[in-house]
């Protein structure tokens, strides 16, 4: 006899361990601590003393849902600019006229770290109750030393009191802030040097990303930050060709990028280079519904190319304030024609290696017990329905509570 904490048995599984759902119709998982201790169909378990015992009653059990690119702390919002863009302005020109991510910095910059705790707590919050249990936080409304460190660590501290894990990005080149205007490559001095120096030296960043655009940094200044960040020892990601082919998914590639995101304008050079250094493609269906974007991801090319795809909310103010991560399977279903089988492992699987988490992402032994049951008959549901909120209990880190 095992003991373990819990099972749940009655349950049918999307393993997510390989092709497909990994679908088993009888299944069973047992939880130690914070681990799957087993998971499987239930003929072939071991006995089990369990402290407690769930009947799934034939619900769906799939992986914790992985939300890994959002920008879900900054102070403010953008309706009026949504407003204007309604009216025909394009991102690009209200960026350019001083709106845009600027206009996010001056709110945040002018946030408590309270203020900016409470806004950020009550989108995550309505994350977490769809399933998900890993989100990753960017900072990159800040710009300046201060800022940019308050945001990280009000990452943390939400990491610290709701149920999910938080794994955060520093994202001081995410535009030139107003003060450096004209001095594109003094600001990338301050975010190599003294800025990243701030964030790591308080343990902040799991990881540093790049907005590389016209609209941002170039695909060189990039580097500079990457180079920065390796020295450190810190993974990189990249936001890459989202308006226009910056070259951004080679670039990704070259510094072996944990993940490069939105790709909306990459070639197929880079798509095969992302291939070849297994760097996961995010895909980001928000961002590209909300701006009214035409031209959709290479879906085809990464499937050629056999490069993972992971689909993420990019919860932000200007280009995707989404705050459910359901939807966004539905749209990547919708927009960019992926198969349900595809989005779920895009928000579990992949989504974990996006975040070089080999702890997470599936149904096994020994990963974390993170995961959700559902109340529908087939797990296509969850990319099918449109605003459904079918969780049914949710399990994070070993620890069950109901929705
Ligand atoms: N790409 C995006 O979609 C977000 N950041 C980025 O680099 C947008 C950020 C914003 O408009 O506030
Ligand atoms: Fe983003």
């Amino acid at each position: 006899m095992q003991q373990v904490d819990a099972i749940w048995s009655n349950a049918r599984l999307a393993m997510m361990t390989g092709e497909d759902y990994g679908a088993v119709e009888d299944g069973l998982i047992a939880v130690r601590g914070d681990t799957i201790a087993w998971a499987g169909p239930r003929r072939d378990a071991p006995a089990f003393e369990p402290k407690q015992r769930y009947d799934a009653k034939g619900r769906w059990i799939t992986p914790g849902l992985i939300d890994a690119h959002t920008h879900l702390v900054f102070g403010g919002d953008r309706a009026e600019e949504f407003a204007l863009r309604l009216e025909g302005a394009s991102y690009e020109e209200i960026a350019r006229a001083g709106g845009g991510i600027k206009s996010t910095v001056a709110k945040t910059r002018a946030a408590s770290e309270n203020d900016l705790y409470r806004s950020a707590h009550r989108r995550l919050a309505q994350l977490i109750a769809e399933g998900v249990t890993t989100v990753e936080i960017k900072s990159g409304y800040g710009l300046e030393i201060e800022t940019e460190c308050r945001m990280l660590r009000v990452a943390r501290r939400l990491g610290r009191d709701l149920p999910v894990t938080v794994k955060t990005s520093f994202l001081g080149a995410h535009a030139l802030p107003p003060e450096y205007a004209g001095r594109s490559t003094d600001y990338i001095d301050l975010v190599t040097g003294p800025m990243l120096d701030a964030v790591t030296a308080e343990g902040l960043a799991d990881a540093v990303d790049v907005f590389a655009e016209t609209i941002a940094f170039s695909a060189e200044e990039a580097a500079r930050v990457f180079e920065a960040a390796r020295r450190r020892g810190l993974p990189v990601k990249l936001h890459a060709d989202q308006l226009s082919d910056q070259g951004g998914a080679a670039l990704a590639a070259r510094f072996g990028a944990l993940s490069a995101e939105h790709l909306e304008h990459s070639g197929e050079a880079g798509i095969a280079a992302m291939g070849k250094a297994g760097t996961v493609a995010m895909l980001l269906p928000g961002a590209y519904y909300f701006l009214r974007d035409k031209q959709q991801p290479p879906v085809d090319l990464m499937r050629k190319y056999q490069v993972l795809i992971a689909i993420a909310t990019d919860c932000n103010p200007g280009s995707s304030p989404a705050v459910s991560l359901l939807l966004m399977m539905n749209m990547a279903s919708t927009l960019f024609r992926m198969t349900p089988a595809e989005t779920l492992a895009a928000v579990t699987r992949n989504a974990a290696r996006a975040l070089g988490l080999a702890d997470r992402g599936m149904l096994a032994a020994g990963k974390r017990a993170d995961f959700v049951l559902w109340d529908i008959a087939h797990p296509a549901e969850l990319s099918y329905w449109i605003g459904a909120k079918p969780a049914h209990m949710i399990v994070q880190a070993g620890t069950a509570r109901e929705v």
